[in-house]
């Protein structure tokens, strides 16, 4: 059974008994003051848009049985997973194990490094903890979604063209069929964010496919079953 999603570059059809929706690192770091996000410099403020729609698909998805998973950028208390080019990159005050209003800033068990309350896991959805930007890399990630049959991924979170499109990338040199949520992303440059999404769906779907959350809402509560 699959619902039709209108998508760009084409519409997608979903099944939702094979597909996951993948939130991205909605963490108190990176869109909140004082977090990793900030420590680089950024308006995390930017990145709040992002909420309200990836918390509106997640109660149609929770809904409908899809398969819920979050993902946590951070690392080990004692570093031990940190590269040193990650570590060492930018030329900035505050650093990653650094102490911050929230905790260690990227720090595993730091209140910072928290998913937010809007978005919180419910019991029984995994949850990945990642050392780099895509969700793939040293996880078990792609372990579960094979486990449980996942062909398909609905795409959300922060940062559009950082952690979101690594993951995307990731993703599809897999073999997973990727739709990336338009509203349900952001980054700190409202430029990269077009440009990520265009980049994903240019091509006639280079990557995968691109939509509204409100075309997802619609699908699965309302769509034609095809
Ligand atoms: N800095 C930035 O845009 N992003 C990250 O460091 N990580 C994620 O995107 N999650």
């Amino acid at each position: 059974m699959t619902v039709s999603i209108a998508a760009r570059p084409y519409e997608f059809k979903l099944d939702p008994s094979r597909a996951a929706f993948v939130i991205i690192d909605m963490q108190r770091d990176f869109v909140e003051p004082g977090g990793f996000g900030a420590a680089l410099g950024n308006d995390v403020s930017l990145l709040r848009t992002a909420i309200a729609p990836i918390g509106a698909v997640l109660s149609v998805c929770r809904a409908a049985e899809i398969l819920v998973i979050h993902t946590r950028e951070g690392h080990r208390p004692d570093l031990s997973d940190l590269n040193g080019a990650k570590h060492r990159r930018g030329r900035f005050a505050t650093r990653i194990g650094d102490d911050g209003p929230m905790g260690r800033i990227l720090i595993r068990g730091a209140e910072g490094h928290e998913i937010i309350p809007e978005l919180f896991p419910e019991p029984g959805e995994p949850v990945i903890d990642k050392p780099g930007k895509g969700a793939f890399y040293a996880t078990d990630l792609e372990t579960i979604l094979r486990g449980r049959g996942i062909t398909q991924l609905i795409l959300a979170g922060v940062t559009t063209e950082v952690c979101v499109h690594t993951t995307l990338r990731e993703a599809n040199d897999r073999g997973f069929e990727c739709l990336v949520l338009e509203d349900g992303t952001a980054s700190y440059f409202p430029e990269f964010h077009r440009a990520a999404l265009e980049m994903a769906c240019a091509q006639d779907g280079i990557f995968g496919w691109v939509a509204p959350s409100a075309a997802v809402i619609s699908a699965l509560q309302t769509g034609e079953v095809i």
